[in-house]
């Protein structure tokens, strides 16, 4: 089966500044099934967010799992996941006084037979390396993001520069009963290679160099690469939480 042929790997890393981790992270290669998440603010809490996104969301695929072979199907499985967690993370935070105001970002994708179908909600990413070129296949629920859809900058970098701040998220999990999902399907051909992760990763190594090491990983082992990105992130101040998933797919002649 075409499945077969992927590969797996996935870290998650405190950094070298945070005193604990809050971000999360699931893989389940028997399902297909992939969960990165990054827990935010509350007073503490943030942890018990990104814990519970991965939790519920690779719970409901357990209990069921959506046919390999309908896409648009898939697409709509892997979103109500999402939602389902984002519900469940509120309740939680409303029954429990230290847990108010916890919220968590996340990205979620389901391989099916020759595509990927993916939900996200805040600033966790996916990236696609294919023939060498990265393309970041997510696109940020972020107020950075938002000024330059709108036309005030040109590029993030500009608008860096202007002093907007990378941090502020437009959507969360569990800031309300309801959350809009963004979602979509991508067809997976061999020797593609998907990145899930976090913005301790994303945020520390500019997409080019992201780009490079990806593509000099290409005969490595999925795990060595993984460590080397955690390694980069590391060297380039760590001072976020680190956390990513890999996804490869074989060459046909693999
Ligand atoms: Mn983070």
């Amino acid at each position: 089966m075409w499945r077969d042929r992927l590969q797996y790997s996935w870290r998650s890393e405190v950094g070298l500044v945070r005193s604990r981790n809050e971000d999360a992270v699931a893989v389940h290669p028997d399902l297909g099934l992939v969960v990165v998440a990054d827990g935010v603010g509350g007073s503490s809490a943030g942890d018990v967010a990104s814990r519970l996104a991965a939790d519920v969301i690779s719970g409901r695929f357990q209990r069921q799992t959506p046919q390999r072979g309908d896409p648009e199907k898939a697409r709509l499985f892997v979103e109500a996941a999402v939602e389902e967690a984002n519900v469940a993370i509120w309740e939680w935070s409303q029954r429990r006084e230290e847990c108010l105001g916890m919220g968590t970002t996340v990205v979620a994708g389901f391989c099916g037979r020759n595509w990927l179908a993916f939900a996200y909600v805040g600033d966790s990413r996916l990236y696609l390396l294919r023939d060498g070129l990265l393309t970041q296949i997510s696109r940020d629920h972020s107020f950075i993001q938002e000024v330059v859809d709108q036309g005030f900058f040109r590029s993030m970098e500009e608008a860096r520069r202007y002093g907007i701040s990378d941090n502020i998220l437009t959507r969360a999990l569990g800031s309300n009963t309801q959350v809009k999902v963004s979602s979509d399907v991508v067809e997976i051909h061999p020797g593609d290679l998907f990145l899930f992760c976090t913005d301790g990763l994303s945020g520390m190594i500019p997409d080019p160099w992201l780009q490079q090491i990806l593509k000099a990983g290409a005969g490595q082992e999925l795990d060595a690469l993984s460590s080397t990105l955690v390694q980069v992130a590391c060297e380039r101040g760590g001072g976020d939480n680190i956390t990513l998933a890999l996804v490869r797919a074989g060459r046909k002649t693999d």
